[in-house]
């Protein structure tokens, strides 16, 4: 960043994400940026559509398999999640925990404390064997000191979260899981699976339009929370497959020439007709990239769970 388009102020963690992102010759937005209130909202409203299989299709293999999976983690285990939200697929696992151990500590881990909030609620009254201690806490800048915490640790990470991760990210982020984990621990990790094209592009250009609403949300939020100007008709939602790159991309296009002013960041950005703005990549796996990436942050895969159809796939690590 050159001196004359710093702003004299300080700016807030977002604008400075946005002012770097924006300010950038490829231009980015990071996904995170998506989840505010509406923005998580429209996620949820995302895993409701018909074309977006992931969320569902993990619910299945949970169902399924949720007893064999607790079994093969070991006895008295304690368990850690990382991005928890609001828990609702993990009541399937604490559900089959509690059938193997009289009672249990559960530890989500979220940025967003009102998700723990509300995941507290929903299990303190379901689950009176359970003890429930949320952690505030960006797991992908800190994660906290899981060996202080009593017993065999489970840590979940759902819902293919890592997918959001470049792929040396990836390995790095889960060697630091490995470093706050003793040997003999578990990591219990979604993927969502290389598939037939069609499929995959169809789970991000559903039809009814929630995800074009949940990609220009960073757009509104940027007009919401930092002054910004974006004229949402003026961008179009673009997601395709990257081959190449086993990962789906998401960007929103510049329908015409424009300029966009954000006043928190005290200037301008300028849009040529057809420009991009990177918002999101979503990696797909297969068995040997899931291994891959598991020996290199200090784990063997253990067993993995998968649906009929080969299309997502429930992976347990030992540390
Ligand atoms: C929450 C990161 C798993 O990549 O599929 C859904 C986010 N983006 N539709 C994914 C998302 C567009 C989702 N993850």
């Amino acid at each position: 960043m050159t001196a004359a388009n710093k702003p004299a102020v300080l700016l807030s963690p977002i604008a400075e994400e946005v002012l770097h992102g924006l300010g950038a010759r490829r231009r980015q937005l990071p996904p995170k940026l998506f989840y505010d209130k509406e923005g998580s909202r429209l996620f949820d409203q995302i895993t409701e559509t018909a074309e977006y299989y992931p969320t569902r299709t993990e619910r299945a293999i949970l169902r399924e398999y949720a007893r064999d999976m607790v079994r093969h983690a070991g006895n008295n285990l304690t368990l850690v999640e990382l991005g928890a939200g609001s828990a609702s697929k993990t009541q399937i696992l604490i559900q089959a925990l509690l059938g193997r151990q009289l009672r249990a500590d559960f530890y989500p881990v979220d940025v967003s404390s009102s998700a723990l909030q509300g995941a507290l609620a929903s299990l303190n009254g379901h689950f009176p064997r359970l003890r429930v201690s949320p952690i505030v806490a960006d797991y992908t800048h800190h994660l906290p000191d899981l060996k202080r915490l009593p017993g065999r640790k489970l840590v979940l990470f759902l819902g293919s979260t890592i997918g959001n991760f470049e792929p040396e990210e990836a390995a790095g982020f889960l060697r630091d899981v490995r470093r706050s984990l003793e040997s003999g621990d578990a990591l219990l990790i979604g993927f969502d699976l290389v598939k037939e094209q069609g499929i995959l592009h169809a789970a991000y250009n559903d039809a009814e339009g929630v995800t074009a609403r949940f990609n220009k949300n960073v757009l509104a939020r940027i007009n919401r929370e930092l002054g910004g100007s974006f004229d949402l008709d003026g961008f179009a939602h673009v997601a395709f497959w990257n081959r190449r790159k086993s990962r789906i991309e998401m960007h929103l296009e510049s329908l015409y020439e424009q300029t966009v002013w954000i006043q928190d960041l005290g200037r301008g950005f300028h849009f040529e007709p057809g420009e991009r703005i990177h918002t999101e990549n979503s990696y797909k796996f297969n068995d040997r990239s899931i291994r891959r990436l598991l020996r290199r942050a200090g784990f063997t895969l253990e067993r993995s769970w998968t649906d009929p159809q080969g299309w997502f796939c429930e992976a347990l690590a030992r540390a």
